[in-house]
């Protein structure tokens, strides 16, 4: 699949800060200390309707991670995937009487649209479910052969207790893991199973479904964490340095994903880090597709609203904490673009070089992004009341809320 278009991210004089993120797996904060080519891989879509603000604000974690890494002069190899084969859009589209795959195409292209309006930096590859079955098959086929898969009526099962290392991303207990498994697409009821928590591999071609050629799994179609791994495993190799998603993946879907990779491969961890966003709620529930509770980032651009204020407004919360979309939170947004606008559009102000560094900081410290911006309002607050000679400032401060916040002034 393609992705979408980059934007241009500005150089900035000095130098850059090593990333400190909190990883799941490890419960702690840890220095990220990738080579010089950074390697993250981070959960797309699932294309069965437009992104809403939880998305965008999960994915606006991740770009601020690699405007650090970038910052640093390290290249970015960026992979992410779009899950446009699975239970929730065949569901989807069946309720709505439309074709799932021109579903799936039309969602996506929405997405990349506000992406680029995010000017969320694409990655390098943008891989789709159904492109990626080729080599989901023989990954399948080798975990059975490694004794590590079983048969049920047909659908293939990874058993979790393959792994030692199972476990080891989220740390639930096994109640925990159970309903959470219950919640977020796995099937612990069904009998049959070795353990409840065994996530499907590869499910048997249903009657009225699509499939695909299964080689010695016969005709299907593939469970949703062996996508993951084997787009991961192609394009990134096992050992990378971040995997990615909303705090709704740590369980099921990147255990189950570690476990797999870790199996296939027997080396440990997939992902050295395990970085999770908090979840954005609507009139306190979270947001979500299957509850319907959305505000979509296509509606907002349509509304006229601009993307940059969008972008404010998830800036304003730190990626880890779950919080509320409100009316209020985009006026906010809508009010610190203009104040910052009118700041940076004088030809001269107080020096910024400063001000670079106190961003720098406060992404380095955990993407920090609320206090990066309580930064730059305080040197556009300068602006306003006093001003300043330094004839390069209001172009500095354009350049590094762009290159490393994704905003443009
Ligand atoms: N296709 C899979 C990942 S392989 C999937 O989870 N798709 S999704 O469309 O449901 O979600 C895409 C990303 O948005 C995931 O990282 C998910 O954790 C995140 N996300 C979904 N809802 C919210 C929310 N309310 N707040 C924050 N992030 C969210
Ligand atoms: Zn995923």
């Amino acid at each position: 699949m393609h992705a979408w278009p980059a934007s241009e991210v500005p150089a900035l004089p000095g130098q850059g800060r090593d990333l400190r993120i909190h990883d799941t797996a490890t419960g702690g904060l840890v220095t990220l200390q990738p080579g010089p080519v950074a390697r993250i891989y981070v959960c797309g879509i699932t294309p069965y309707d437009a992104t809403h603000m939880g998305h965008a604000a999960t994915y606006n974690a991740f770009d601020l991670v690699q405007r650090v890494w970038l910052d640093t002069k390290r290249q970015v190899h960026y992979v992410q995937n779009v899950t446009d084969i699975d239970d929730p859009l065949l569901e989807r589209a069946q309720r709505d009487d439309v074709d799932w795959v021109k579903l799936a195409e039309r969602e996506t292209a929405l997405f990349r649209e506000d992406m680029t309006a995010l000017r969320m930096l694409p990655p390098r590859h943008y891989i789709g479910a159904v492109e990626a079955i080729p080599g989901i098959v023989p990954l399948v086929e080798r975990l059975r052969d490694l004794g590590a898969a079983y048969e049920l009526d047909g659908d293939v099962y990874f058993s979790v207790e393959s792994d030692p290392h199972f476990g080891e991303v989220s740390h639930l207990d096994a109640a925990a893991m159970r309903l959470l498994s219950a919640e977020r697409g796995g099937d612990p009821d069904r009998s049959g199973k070795k353990n409840p928590l065994d996530p499907v591999l590869w499910l048997a071609a249903r009657d009225g479904e699509p499939s695909w050629d299964g080689g010695s799994l016969g005709r299907g179609r593939p469970g949703w964490h062996i996508e993951c791994v084997a787009i991961a495993l192609d394009h990134l190799g096992m050992g990378f340095d971040v995997q990615g998603g909303g705090s709704d993946l740590a369980f099921p879907h990147h255990e189950m994903g570690a476990s797999h990779a870790q199996v296939l491969t027997g080396e440990f961890p997939m992902a050295k880090t395990y970085v999770h966003a908090g979840m954005v709620a609507l009139d306190g529930e979270k947001m979500s597709k299957s509850k319907g509770n959305l505000v979509f980032v296509s509606r907002l651009r349509r509304d006229g609203v601009d993307p940059a204020a969008v972008r404010l407004a998830l800036l304003a919360h730190h990626y880890r904490s779950d919080w509320e979309w409100t009316d209020q939170v985009l006026q906010d947004a809508v009010a610190r673009l203009g104040r910052w606008r009118s700041a940076v559009s004088r030809p001269d102000g107080p020096s910024a070089d400063a001000l670079v560094e106190e961003i720098r900081d406060a992404l380095a410290d955990d993407l920090n992004a609320p206090a990066a911006l309580a930064a730059v309002d305080r040197w556009a607050a300068l602006q306003q009341e006093r001003g300043g000679e330094d004839i390069g400032a209001p172009g500095l401060v354009s350049r590094a809320v762009d290159a490393l916040l994704g905003v443009a002034l």
